[in-house]
């Protein structure tokens, strides 16, 4: 049987909804995270980096999230849920794919990190960090994340899913910057395509079923 090794809070979820979206039959090891937020060391077992997704099917350890996507779309997937080969809309779907996880989730982890830091500093400490922090995020990482966000917004007015008119794994890959993205970087404000995408596979009974089986969800902030 499938095994999905599920982190609470965490990309993980993104996989349930995939399976969910195939009906591929699956079952879930649990892990929390930590008071510090990394997983359980017991996750190491699994993968030497102890991250989450992984997952474990027919003698295959398959980490890292795209990775995953790629395995069961290929696996499982009896051509759905990707476009055809050698169309316009394939090549965007293996963008997307890579651009997630490659691009999109650096300038959101930054600001998360640059966010919690002045919060976690020593009480002494903590003006020196929150400046620092502060001129991190507005030279640098805000202006990145209104780029990408912008970007988002342009092309979903191009059309209603990332890779073209059909709903793609691509969108699933992409749900969690849009997520992160809502959740810490202002997506709400001027990105009404963006925030209606979302709608959108909020909207669909398999994102919701994996939520069911995955746990409550709630993204940093
Ligand atoms: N690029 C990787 C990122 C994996 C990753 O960082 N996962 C986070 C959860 S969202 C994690 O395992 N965090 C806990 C830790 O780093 O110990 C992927 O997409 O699979």
């Amino acid at each position: 049987m499938l095994t999905v090794h599920h982190l609470n809070n965490s990309r993980s979820e993104r996989v349930l909804w995939l399976l969910e979206e195939l009906g591929v039959p699956y079952e879930i090891a649990r892990y929390q995270r930590q008071p510090n937020m990394l997983a359980p060391p017991q996750l190491r077992a699994v993968h030497p980096l102890g991250k989450s997704p992984v997952i474990t099917d027919n003698g295959n350890t398959v980490a890292e999230s795209g990775a995953i996507v790629e395995y069961l779309v290929g696996t499982y997937g009896n051509g759905r849920l990707i476009p055809p080969p050698n169309t316009p809309e394939r090549l965007r779907y293996t963008y997307w794919l890579h651009y997630a996880e490659g691009s999109a989730m650096s300038p959101l982890l930054l600001k998360l990190l640059f966010t919690l830091m002045p919060k976690r500093a020593p009480a002494l400490l903590r003006p020196l960090v929150r400046k620092v922090s502060n001129q991190a995020l507005t030279t640098m990482v805000n202006p990145q994340l209104k780029q990408h966000m912008a970007y988002w917004e342009a092309e979903l007015g191009k059309s209603e899913w990332f890779a073209g008119n059909e709903f793609t794994a691509a969108d699933i890959q992409m749900s969690f910057p849009l997520e992160a993205a809502s959740a810490r970087a202002g997506l709400d404000d001027g990105h009404p395509k963006a925030m209606a995408w979302l709608e959108r596979i909020h909207a669909r009974p398999a994102y919701a079923r994996a939520l069911e089986k995955g746990g409550p969800y709630v993204v940093g902030r």
